[in-house]
């Protein structure tokens, strides 16, 4: 037995079905990202992550777990890394983006649940993700009500612990969520048996910071007339970056921004000229999901950003890092995770609408892509505020409405590919 197989074995995963995903997995990679022309060298350290996403970092966790440290599950970006970092645990994501985890989640969930949802309990219950064999708490929010409902379903399985998240962003709402982090903080005490202090929650906000600003400073290529990375690229460093530890991902987007200032002195695009410029927005999309981007950029075209909690909804926002009491660094917390954050969970969402506009100006965008996971009724009911504002506001929009299968490919192929003609 290999190493890697030893670890899944002895942490309870059904190592002959996770040995299925394991034999599709690398040839979805190569024909998506291996057989993009011109990549960035630095990459490579990306490519090594995914290319042993099972392996590597789960042996990692459970070394720190055997030094006595935890490990934190969470499924969105609502909920602050920064609490089990200042606790000296560690924070995972959990969302899960391939087909192979939806038929597990059926079992359990209605089919009309998005496939976000069936796919992160089919993981937990078919035992075949490490990461959902390996959190010692996972952590759920009360976002929307398919989440709501299916945490009590993983809470027969697992140990879950839920965050009740404001849905308008009154002053009320805010201090809400301040006790809510504060609850969190509590727990992450008790779990881990670490005082969290002013110094731990300062030093983990400087953290959670380092990685967004190395985020966003990628994404800042993505503005430029000539883009040195594809938007595939970015897509996975983002999706890679809810896995990793977040002060060795922020040195490794930095290195590959080092090299991509070099490709913007000598002019290289991974772009043909011309090509049109697509900023997307909508429902997350949790790794392995790069179907969209995979379509879009075959095309020719480029997707120069992402409206999404897996793009720049993720980097673009610093918590303010002025050091404080517990209370004003809380205070500091809420600010950023509930106002700068525009989930279709809030009513009303207008922010949102607003930072579409404003992202598809300072990314140039020759049109806007609106991604709808099916069954996700949240962010399917704004698509229709969504494309009125760009319509009004003279951007090209379309909505699509898709799954994690294949089966609408050749569908979306031309619909998209229609689109981009008239851009
Ligand atoms: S802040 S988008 S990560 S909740 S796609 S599960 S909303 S039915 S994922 Fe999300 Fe946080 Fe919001 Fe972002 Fe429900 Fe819709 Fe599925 Fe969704």
């Amino acid at each position: 037995m290999d190493k890697n197989h030893e670890m899944w074995s002895n942490i309870g995963m059904d190592v002959d079905k996770h040995d299925m995903l394991c034999e599709v997995l690398p040839g979805a990679f190569g024909d998506v990202f291996l057989s993009q022309e011109n990549r960035p060298e630095r990459m490579d350290y990306f490519n090594m992550v995914v290319g042993d996403i099972h392996g590597i970092r789960p042996a990692e966790l459970i070394e720190e777990q055997k030094k006595g440290r935890k490990v934190v599950g969470t499924f969105c970006i609502h909920v602050p890394d920064e609490v089990p970092i200042a606790a000296n645990a560690i924070v995972t994501g959990l969302c899960s983006g391939s087909q192979f985890w939806v038929p597990g989640g059926e079992k359990v969930l209605p089919t009309a649940t998005c496939p976000l949802i069936k796919a992160s309990l089919g993981a937990r219950f078919d035992k075949t993700c490490p990461f959902f064999r390996i959190a010692d708490m996972f952590v759920g929010e009360t976002t929307c009500d398919g989440k709501k409902k299916a945490w009590e379903i993983l809470g027969e399985d697992a140990p879950m612990y839920i965050m009740d998240i404001p849905q308008l962003k009154t002053e009320d709402d805010f201090l809400k969520w301040e006790k809510e982090i504060k609850k969190y903080i509590a727990k992450l005490e008790e779990m881990t048996g670490n005082k969290i202090t002013e110094e731990s929650l300062h030093n983990a906000i400087k953290i959670v910071n380092n990685k967004r600003k190395a985020l966003q400073r990628l994404n800042n290529f993505r503005k430029l007339d000539k883009v040195p990375i594809s938007g595939k690229d970015v897509l996975l460093i983002t999706q890679i970056a809810f896995f990793d530890d977040p002060e060795r991902l922020a040195t490794m987007v930095n290195k590959l921004c080092d090299e991509l200032d070099e490709r913007v002195k000598n002019g290289v695009s991974v772009y043909k000229e011309g090509a049109k410029r697509i900023l997307l927005t909508g429902t997350p999309l949790s790794i392995p999901n790069w179907k969209i981007h995979h379509i879009i950029e075959s095309m020719g075209a480029a997707i120069v950003g992402e409206e999404m909690c897996t793009g720049l909804r993720y980097c673009e926002h610093l918590v303010d890092e002025t050091p404080g009491t517990i209370d004003e660094q809380v205070k500091h917390l809420a600010k950023r995770y509930l106002g700068s954050i525009n989930c279709a969970c809030f009513t009303p969402n207008d922010d949102r609408i607003d930072d579409i506009i404003r992202l598809a100006k300072e990314y140039k965008a020759d049109g806007v892509i609106d991604l709808n996971l099916k069954f996700c009724t949240l962010y399917d009911l704004e698509g229709r505020k969504v494309e009125r504002a760009l319509k009004e506001a003279g951007i090209p929009v379309m909505g699509i409405e898709t799954d994690y299968t294949d089966e609408d490919a050749e569908q979306l192929k031309t619909r998209i590919g229609a689109f981009i003609e008239m851009l």
